[in-house]
């Protein structure tokens, strides 16, 4: 048997080297020859891990090849962005380009799997370009059980981080457009996955992903704006969650300072876009969590105006803690703000990455975190790295502070 993983993300790459550590022979296509190149050297074009060394022993041991081209297999899984447009619309147009590339070398027997997170009826979409594609097969659509080719969706739910293990040991929900497709997709996933495998309809799969980062959306936001109703208040809103979640039934989330990462910020628009008018509380939590960054920025611009030319520190780029990825980091938006509104001199200390992004060269100097406390007078934390957290509580009594995270609260 043969699998082709369409998409070498940051789901894809690691699906495809888990499948081929387990033997069986991985096709791995991208559009980007910078990163087919480099999985065919045995490496890695994206950060987590031990993904470098599961990615190396599964190409040394020639169980995965990468490639621009489709070429057959007996099974697609498709892993590719899907991004959002104008008005916070879900753009399909990576799934149809991936559709079509794949559909001359589908055979009859084949099964294609949609791994990314998508607007309910994206499945269904998938194959309709499939079967307009190549109208000498047969696709599962309106209906029909005995098709040439099966589709199903099949979310992933891995946490950036812990992305090898959790492939494994989740959960999986597998929507089929039809029982037979969920079960052949359910024997797919069985070769790696030791958690259960739940089916369902496409649909449902759809949405459940969906829900899932919603859900926690929402309650970030609950979190969010409370931390904001507590400083109207003059109540710390740490001590104050700490107490309220000893009730057994109540478990609030961390304020911060903002909401970031490619899933969360951006999954619930799709649920929003597909029904505007019920979606209202989906709706508002994403602007409380977007409107997070501003209400820090002003925060900071009235601690600065006590200062002649004050120095900010500003702790922490990534989009959440101990990892490297900026993109679509609150930190890194605050940061621009400040260098924007000119709120001083922007000493930044990330010590996951060794540049600043281009967004803030020559507006903010990196700096260690050595050199950044001991010039500044105003200490912005926005990422709980672990070197922060160990930087003492007392250490930051001579500073104006202020702790996104919570963290010396
Ligand atoms: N955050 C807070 N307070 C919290 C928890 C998170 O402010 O209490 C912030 C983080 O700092 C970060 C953002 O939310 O900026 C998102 O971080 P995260 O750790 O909640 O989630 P992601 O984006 O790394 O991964 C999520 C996970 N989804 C859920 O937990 C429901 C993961 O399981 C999904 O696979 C992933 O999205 C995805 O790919 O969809």
């Amino acid at each position: 048997k043969t699998i082709s993983v369409v998409g070498l993300g940051y789901i894809g790459l690691p699906t495809a080297a888990i499948i081929a550590s387990r033997g069986i022979d991985v096709i791995g296509v991208d559009i980007s020859q910078h990163a087919v190149d480099t999985i065919n050297q045995g490496k890695v074009h994206i950060v987590e891990p031990d993904l470098d060394i599961v990615v190396r022993s599964a190409v040394q041991t020639g169980k995965l090849r990468a490639t621009t081209t489709p070429e057959a297999a007996d099974a697609f899984i498709i892993a590719v962005p899907t991004p959002f447009g104008e008005n916070h619309q879900p753009d399909l147009s990576y799934i149809e380009a991936a559709a079509k590339a794949i559909a001359p070398v589908l055979e009859k027997g084949n099964l294609v799997i949609l791994e990314s997170t998508s607007p309910v009826g994206a499945t269904e979409k998938l194959t309709a370009w499939l079967a307009s594609a190549r109208p000498d097969l047969t696709f599962p659509l309106n209906g029909s059980e005995d098709t040439d080719i099966s589709v199903a969706y099949c979310p992933e739910r891995v946490l950036p981080g812990y992305v090898l293990q959790e492939l494994v040991s989740n959960d999986r929900v597998v929507g089929g457009l039809t029982e037979k497709c969920a079960q052949k997709a359910v024997s797919l996933y069985k070769v790696f996955v030791k958690g259960d495998c739940l089916t369902t309809n496409a649909k449902t799969a759809e949405m459940a992903k969906l829900v899932e980062n919603s859900f926690r959306d929402v309650n970030i936001a609950f979190a969010n704006e409370l931390s904001i109703i507590c400083d109207t208040l003059k109540i710390n809103v740490w001590e104050l969650i700490t107490l309220a979640n000893r009730h057994p039934r109540v478990n609030i989330l961390r304020p911060g300072p903002g909401v970031g990462g490619h899933c969360i910020a951006v999954d619930p628009w799709f649920i929003v876009s597909s029904d505007p008018e019920n979606a209202r509380l989906i709706k508002t939590a994403r602007e409380v969590n977007d409107g997070k960054p501003h209400y820090v920025v002003d925060k900071v611009i009235k601690a600065a105006n006590r200062f002649k030319a004050p120095i900010v520190a500003c702790l922490g780029l990534a989009f959440k803690a101990d990892i490297d990825d900026l993109r679509e980091s609150p930190a890194v938006e605050i940061v621009e703000m400040l260098a924007e509104k000119n709120v001083g001199q922007l000493l930044v200390v990330e010590p996951n990455v060794d540049e600043l992004p281009a967004s803030l060269k020559g507006k903010a100097n990196k700096v260690e975190l050595q050199d950044a406390l001991s010039h500044a007078d105003i200490v912005l934390l926005l990422v709980d790295h672990k070197e922060f957290k160990q930087i003492a509580t007392e250490r930051m009594l001579g500073f104006v502070t202020i702790d996104t995270r919570g963290i010396w609260e």
